[in-house]
């Protein structure tokens, strides 16, 4: 029988960027739930960051600080981590979660579209990742998460450049595994199936007329549970990834997709 406690976040920081609202925010607020010391976020205007303050405050959390960092600006991001240092303490969990989607024809996409959306959701990774290393390398201990998705694995119209980043996101998970294994450091993937947040309110837009978005009946059809996932739900995979009680996990994409990747898909009625 595991011992519960494995799964505590008792005493740990972590820094969980882009989390303002959406995926981030849950898992933060699912950090905080299983007692971590201090969750720390990152917005890149301060818009979304007051955003970010007015949720944690309205969800009752105070263990909370926000600062303004885009996870694109290398030098920004290794000056946060030095302020997270001196104003927080050590980083034992990073998740790497900001990250945007242009759904976009690739032909007729411009290449600064498609350069953005590998800046944001595969270079910020490595960048953020690697200003948070050295520190957890001299502690001999740490934990990375990066989200993934379902574009890590299979493709479809008009978000090629999404599936390209996080395609290599996938990869970048395992190589991070590979080469920081020796120091105690954990690095793994969340890979989420379609989830209720602002980033896909598009495709479940009413229809004029009135019917769901074609997309929307889609994923349901593509969802064994025939229902878009809760961004909440999310939380108890992320704390399990950031605890103890996955010290011997490693360079796993922890699909969290109500079965989509297991299923053909519902025939049309
Ligand atoms: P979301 O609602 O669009 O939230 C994304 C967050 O990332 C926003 O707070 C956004 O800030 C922030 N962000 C974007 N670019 C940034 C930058 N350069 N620097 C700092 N923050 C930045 O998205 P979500 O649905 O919560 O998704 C979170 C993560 O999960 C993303 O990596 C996404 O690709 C991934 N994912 C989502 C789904 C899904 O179905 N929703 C499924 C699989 C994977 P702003 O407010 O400034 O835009
Ligand atoms: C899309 C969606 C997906 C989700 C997610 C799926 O346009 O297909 O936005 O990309 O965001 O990544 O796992």
């Amino acid at each position: 029988m595991a011992d519960l406690s494995e799964f505590s976040l008792e005493g740990k920081n972590a820094w969980v960027t882009g989390a303002s609202y959406g995926i981030g925010f849950n898992i933060a607020k699912a950090f905080v739930k299983a007692g971590a010391k201090t969750v720390v976020f990152n917005a890149r205007s301060k818009e979304s960051l007051q955003v970010g303050l007015d949720n944690y405050k309205a969800a009752g959390i105070t263990n909370v600080k926000g600062y303004l960092c885009d996870v694109t600006d290398e030098k920004g991001v290794k000056e946060l981590v030095e302020k997270i240092h001196q104003e927080v303490g050590q980083i034992d969990i990073l998740v790497n979660n900001a990250g945007i989607i242009k759904r976009i024809p690739m032909h007729e996409m411009a290449r600064a579209e498609f350069q953005e959306v590998i800046d944001i959701d595969l270079v910020a990774p490595y960048i953020c990742a690697s200003a948070v290393l050295p520190e957890m390398m001299e502690r001999r201990e740490g934990k990375i998460i990066n989200i993934c998705s379902m574009m890590s694995e299979l493709g479809r119209e008009t978000v090629s450049a999404y599936a390209a980043a996080k395609g290599g996101l996938k990869m970048l998970t395992r190589n991070i595994c590979s080469e920081y294994g020796e120091y105690n450091i954990q690095c793994n993937a969340i890979g989420p199936g379609y989830i209720a947040t602002p980033q896909t309110a598009p495709l479940r837009e009413r229809q004029p007329d009135g019917s769901r978005h074609p997309f929307d009946s889609f994923i349901c059809a593509k969802t064994p549970a025939g229902r878009w996932l809760d961004p909440e739900e999310l939380g108890g995979p992320a704390v399990f990834l950031a605890s103890k009680a996955s010290d011997a996990v490693n360079g796993h994409i922890l699909y969290v997709d109500g079965g989509i990747l297991a299923y053909i898909g519902k025939q049309p009625k």
